[in-house]
């Protein structure tokens, strides 16, 4: 009976349809106009390309985390909302075996060529997705769904005829700014999947879509963790959401009433010589051969030891259950060394090449290179800044329903306390970041931290709303009017570098 009860409220748990003439159930009402605006040019612009309306549109936000940063992929929970700059999608189905992909930007990069070119996406799923354009998020999202669709179908004896199926045009709007860790690519992707599930006619739950969301972002380069995809399609108002993984969960967290996020923006370009995917595939490199290390450490026969994939695994190993109690101090520190690992002490410890190990990765192999040419694996710090973070997650969340009148200072703490570990142990800050959260605090902020991958991008702060105004004033101030020189930033410009943000809906389909 409880599993049938389970079962139902699961099914219902896909994507809504909202009809375009209730945007106000997405938007607040003082972005509502603008909104109407921005979708009815994106339905203008689609029928001048295609001669004809679009079918539907489909819509997933950014999204901004509050704490547990670099924690999903080690499979810890995390707390982030999403955010009202979206990606919209105007869709129809196309006679031609042919997806056609445009986006309504016209902003050209250094050389002036178009940013965001229009392409072709071959029909076979099976076609492998080329790496360095923005219309690879497209063809992974695409080939994402069906990979999915065919594993859930797996056992169906009935042909399917990739090469004669029928295609779509997609046209893109795209408003979450890119690289500035407010997640722009898993917009992407989940709107250009569910805009795929929908014209093929699957229907999907959003944990299943966030999870092969989660994997299909994987042909573009990253090592995902999955906060991204999950709160895009199971953010909602109002709310801040618990992301759990394995298998994926959101847990709605009321926000205290007279405290507000505010995002601000570096711009300020980070100065990384070198990708921002391959520091953070490093990164991910270094926590799975912290995991290994560790459940060595721990005893655990060597073969167990080498399968361990995450950190939570080996604290779950542990027969440690507690998870809102962070790891055992002390086993950290006696099973793991401060000083950077180099290759050989870690194969001499795992007993087998690291090669071999990452067989197949090219992604692991590549950040493994990168992390010899950068003085070796920091596997206590990263660990150290994972099981601390970890817990912050749930000390913020009990937070937030605290009664006690200085919540909010105590929120800011944790953040600030979540910046700090960054910065320090997981060193994934910026100077910019740096110096944003600094004027934040110093100018009345309760906390502030830096959000999503960091190296670059936004920092969140955390202010009393009384404060907002005067709070904005100052940050532009000291930081944007300071870095850029008086009038380099115009009003507009500095609306979008920065703004306070509430709790907005997930993914959605809208309906002409
Ligand atoms: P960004 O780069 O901010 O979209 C990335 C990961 C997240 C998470 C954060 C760090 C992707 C799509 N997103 O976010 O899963 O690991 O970094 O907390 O790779
Ligand atoms: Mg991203």
């Amino acid at each position: 009976e409880v599993a049938n009860v389970a079962d139902k409220v699961r099914m219902q748990d896909t994507v809504p349809n909202v009809p375009i003439r209730q945007l106000e159930v997405l938007y607040d009402f003082s972005e509502l106009d603008a909104q109407k605006k921005r979708y009815a040019n994106l339905v203008e612009k689609f029928k001048e390309l295609h001669g004809t309306e679009p079918g539907f549109l489909t819509r997933a936000p950014g999204r901004v985390n509050l704490i547990g940063e670099h924690i999903d992929y080690e499979g810890y929970s995390v707390l982030p909302m999403a955010i009202s700059l979206d990606t919209l999608v105007a869709v129809r189905a196309r006679s031609e075996a042919q997806i056609h992909v445009a986006n309504i930007s016209t902003e050209v990069d250094d050389n002036g060529n178009l940013k965001y070119e229009t392409g072709v996406i071959p029909i076979d799923p099976r076609a492998e997705v080329p790496r360095g354009s923005w219309l690879s998020y497209v063809h992974a999202a695409y080939k994402g769904v069906l990979e999915y669709f065919l594993w859930k179908h797996r056992d169906n004896k009935k042909e399917i005829l990739w090469p004669r199926q029928k295609g779509m045009s997609l046209l893109i709007d795209g408003r979450v700014p890119q690289g500035s860790g407010l997640s722009s690519s898993s917009a992407l992707v989940c709107a250009v999947a569910i805009a795929v599930m929908q014209i093929k006619q699957m229907s999907f739950t959003k944990a299943e879509i966030a999870e092969f969301c989660r994997e299909c972002e994987k042909y573009v380069g990253t090592q995902s963790g999955g906060m991204d995809q999950a709160i895009s399609l199971m953010g909602e108002r109002g709310f801040a959401k618990l992301i759990d993984f394995g298998p994926v969960k959101a847990h709605s967290v009321p926000l205290p009433l007279g405290g507000i996020f505010i995002i601000a923006n570096t711009i300020v370009a980070s100065l990384k010589a070198d990708k921002p995917e391959s520091k953070y595939n490093l990164r991910v490199v270094e926590c799975t051969l912290a995991s290994m290390v560790l459940a060595l450490g721990l005893g655990m026969p060597r073969e167990e030891a080498l399968g361990m994939k995450t950190l939570k695994q080996v604290q779950e190993k542990m027969g440690d259950g507690g998870k809102e109690n962070g790891f055992p101090s002390g086993v950290l520190e006696s099973k793991l060394h401060p000083e950077p690992y180099q290759r050989e002490e870690l194969e001499g410890l795992l007993g087998t090449s690291l090669d071999d190990l990452f067989e197949g990765n090219a992604d692991f192999q590549n950040a493994m290179q990168y992390g010899a040419e950068n003085g070796g694996y920091q596997l206590y710090n990263r660990a150290l800044h994972v099981f601390s973070e970890a817990e912050r997650v749930y000390r913020l969340r009990s937070l937030c329903t605290d009664e006690s009148k200085d919540k909010f200072a105590k929120i800011g703490a944790v953040m600030t306390e979540s910046h700090r570990s960054c910065q320090k142990l997981y060193e994934c800050s910026s100077p910019e970041l740096d110096e944003l959260v600094r004027l934040a605090i110093e100018n009345g902020a309760y906390g502030a931290r830096l959000t999503g991958a960091g190296w670059g991008g936004c920092v969140v702060a955390y202010v009393s709303e009384n404060i907002k105004n005067r709070f904005i004033e100052e940050i532009y101030r000291s930081y944007y009017k300071k870095n850029l020189g008086e009038g380099k930033i115009t009003q507009k410009q500095l609306k979008d570098c920065i703004f306070p943000s509430k709790p907005t809906a997930g993914a959605c389909i809208i309906k002409l």
